[in-house]
């Protein structure tokens, strides 16, 4: 297992590449070109200084988070093909260049959604937090100035206020596109990309939708054991593969992650891991990463990786904001730096426990 840390680039995160190097067991980054628009081949330059900062810092760049897939792909919009055509460009050059993992998503419009980006807690720090009811009562446009407005002037993955400009021609862009139709668009790209992916031995790994149900009248199709499974066979190459977010799946009580995750096995390339204290249907919080303060067994999370030999790479997830600090809501230093040890700690007790058996 490969503990890795997300590293928004110098110019965007607050954290910087020492900073991570500190971390006991860190073996290198995931990033992006995160000023990239959505849609256009990334230049081989920009990926190989990419490369070399986070090397010449000690670090690997383990994987990419995130090569987004433009909305004409996902809605199977009339121009899909350029943009696919871009994306396998893009591919192509991170294999060249030794990358060898992308994460990317297959949500429309919006990514990863809360209610509340700093809720607070007894302790005094603050966690991002969800609730249906809030959200049923917002639209979509106002989701984006409040997202936007609460991030502490930083840009949240996903949430790029660009997009809010072209919201109702974004939404008119899926009239008519159902779970599967949206599922179809999905293979359609696969197809196209994932032999790509076969050549030059890039791992392609889906993150999941999160929260785990449609949003704002938006089809989702990643969110349990059975859409999954159909995504994994209908491409069936070891390259289409799965990011397996704990806190994106564990939204639903519906799903087992310590059972997914054995039926999924080797086409799981990448784990994110955070834990949620759930209060009820449509409504948790993020915790600490600690079994103890949430709802999830962590233990049984990393035991199950261990069972299926996972020797991918894993960063921890979303933080809490602790100690003062001030940074992209979830992606502080302090938290996340407790979040890998822990994990750590527990992947050193399964190794030593099985050696000792
Ligand atoms: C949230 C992240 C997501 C993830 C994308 C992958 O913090 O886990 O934004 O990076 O969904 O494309």
């Amino acid at each position: 297992m490969d503990m890795s840390f997300r590293w928004f680039g110098k110019d965007e995160d607050s954290v910087t590449l020492e900073q991570i190097r500190q971390i006991p067991g860190i073996k290198g980054v995931i990033s992006a070109l995160y000023d990239i628009p959505v849609g256009e081949a990334w230049p081989v330059y920009r990926i190989h200084q990419l490369k070399t900062e986070v090397e010449e810092s000690g670090l690997a760049l383990l994987g990419i988070e995130s090569v987004n897939v433009h909305d004409s792909i996902k809605a199977g919009a009339s121009d899909r093909d350029r943009y696919i055509g871009n994306y396998i460009t893009t591919v192509k050059r991170l294999g060249d260049q030794g990358v060898s993992l992308i994460c990317y998503n297959f949500m429309p419009v919006f990514d990863w959604l809360r209610s509340d980006l700093a809720q607070e807690r007894q302790d005094g720090s603050t966690v991002m937090a969800y609730r249906q009811d809030i959200i049923d009562g917002i639209n979509p446009e106002m989701m984006f100035s409040q997202m936007n407005a609460d991030a502490n002037g930083y840009l949240l993955p996903g949430w790029e206020p660009d997009k809010m400009e072209g919201l109702k021609a974004l939404f008119d862009t899926y009239r008519g596109v159902d779970e599967q139709r949206l599922f179809e668009n999905l293979v359609y790209f696969l197809k196209a990309v994932i032999p790509v992916c076969e050549e030059y031995g890039v791992n392609m790994a889906i993150h999941p939708d999160d929260p785990a149900w449609p949003i704002f009248g938006l089809p989702r199709i990643i969110h349990n054991r059975e859409n999954i499974m159909r995504m994994l066979k209908a491409v069936d190459s070891k390259y289409n593969g799965l990011t397996f977010c704990t806190g994106s799946l564990g939204t639903s009580s519906d799903n087992d992650l310590s059972g997914m995750i054995k039926e999924l096995g080797d086409r799981i390339h990448f784990v994110h891991i955070r834990n949620l204290k759930i209060h009820g249907k449509g409504h948790f919080e993020e915790s600490a990463h600690l079994s103890s303060d949430g709802s999830f067994d962590m233990y049984a999370i990393l035991k199950s990786l261990y069972d299926i030999g996972f020797n991918g790479v894993v960063r921890p997830d979303h933080g809490r904001a602790i100690w003062g600090e001030i940074s992209r809501p979830g992606y502080g230093l302090y938290d996340r730096a407790l979040g890998a040890m822990y994990l750590n700690g527990l992947w050193e007790a399964l190794e030593k426990s099985h050696l000792r058996n």
